[in-house]
């Protein structure tokens, strides 16, 4: 018992160190994925409910550890215990109207949280107005395959893992999956939404400031869910244009095209790259893989050490991820790895 009590303490003791740390960190503000920052409209709605829910909860705490402060020591009517002393065991009268009272004022509180809750999700899932195009995400295990449409059908191409919008314009995301239950989750700019085997769900972005967004799958969807990141790149709406135009385009062929040929032969049954045979629809799209700021679904910097690594061994990275190891020879890794170097 004693030594029970005695842990609890330091338990709490320990949190309350943790949570004081992670507060006044100055690393906070550029944490990859911080959901205490909101850069729109709709993401306010959730940072406001997150902090009113937090507010009443503090409150809640407090008035009940004051009130528990007060009974424990006021003690009416109670003689100071003495050694051997023995209290009458049995209801007391008085007091009940505390409870009613208790019960009153925090079903009241719980009340009003039920309803803002409903309220900010209802705005979350309300269709915006003129969002010019769609983009169609489906969760896999363990990355996001990214569709952009358009209704010149030139105008779709296909992408991974790092979603670019314009900024100041809704953009309507159709959110599917192709195998177990995800869940897209990018906080900055909205709340989560499911993406579920079978069924489309819709969901509205709309960026206030040029920015990069963390994102995450937030649904846990097997072994590396933990590591099922995003990026959601905000930019001007030129910008963003010649963005698209650019990845309309396939990439320039390599000066080497064995080079290719290895990429399309050991690789190509899963990944495609626009303009050439490789069109496997197994792993991300490759297409323009150098214009990604991360490989791996937002784990790993886009550097030429980690993508050696990965592809020597995506195993050691991301264990049960469904790219195997390829086995190849440190010369072929080289011609292979140079060769995704011209995916500009
Ligand atoms: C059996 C299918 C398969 C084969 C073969 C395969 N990959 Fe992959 N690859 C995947 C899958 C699935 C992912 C996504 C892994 C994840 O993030 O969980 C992936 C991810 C990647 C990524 C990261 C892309 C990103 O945007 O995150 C790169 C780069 C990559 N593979 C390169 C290669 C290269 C190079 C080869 C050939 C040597 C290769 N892959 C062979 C299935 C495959
Ligand atoms: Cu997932």
């Amino acid at each position: 018992m004693r030594q029970d009590a005695n842990s609890s303490v330091k338990v709490a003791w320990l949190s309350a160190l943790l949570a004081t740390l992670m507060f006044a960190s100055p690393a906070r503000a550029d944490a990859p994925l911080n959901y205490l920052t909101s850069h729109s409209d709709r993401a306010d709605a959730v940072l406001h409910l997150t902090w009113g829910v937090m507010g009443i909860s503090v409150v809640v705490m407090a008035a009940i550890g004051v009130l528990l402060t007060v009974s424990i020591w006021r003690r009416p009517g109670l003689a100071e215990p003495q050694p051997g002393m023995r209290l009458a065991v049995g209801p007391r009268e008085g007091g009940l109207s505390w409870l009613w009272i208790g019960v009153g004022v925090s079903g009241l509180a719980l009340l009003a949280t039920v309803v803002w809750t409903v309220d900010v999700l209802a705005g979350l899932a309300e269709p915006a107005e003129g969002a010019p195009f769609t983009i169609e995400v489906t969760g896999h295990q363990w990355w996001w395959h990214v569709r952009y449409l358009s209704d010149d059908p030139s105008r779709i191409f296909t992408t991974a893992n790092e979603i670019h919008i314009p900024t100041g314009v809704p953009v309507r995301f159709k959110l599917a999956s192709g195998d177990v239950i995800h869940s897209f989750w990018v906080p900055a700019l909205s709340g989560k939404t499911d993406l579920i085997p079978g069924q489309t769900n819709e969901l509205w972005l709309e960026a206030r400031d040029a920015g990069t967004y963390r994102g995450q799958c937030a649904e846990y969807c097997g072994i590396e869910h933990a590591r099922m990141g995003l990026i959601v790149v905000a930019q001007s709406p030129a910008a963003f244009r010649t963005w698209w135009d650019h990845q309309l385009q396939s990439p320039a062929p390599p000066p080497d095209a064995s080079a290719m040929q290895s990429f399309d032969m050991r690789c190509g049954s899963c990944h495609a790259v626009r303009g050439t045979a490789a069109s496997g629809v197994l792993g991300p799209d490759l297409s323009h893989l150098m214009q990604r700021k991360t490989i791996a679904a937002g784990l790993l910097a886009n550097t030429e050490r980690n993508r050696l690594h990965w592809i020597d061994d995506p195993q050691a990275i991301k264990p049960g991820s469904l790219m195997p190891a390829p086995e190849l020879t440190p010369h072929e890794l080289a011609v292979i790895d140079g060769y995704l170097e011209t995916l500009r």
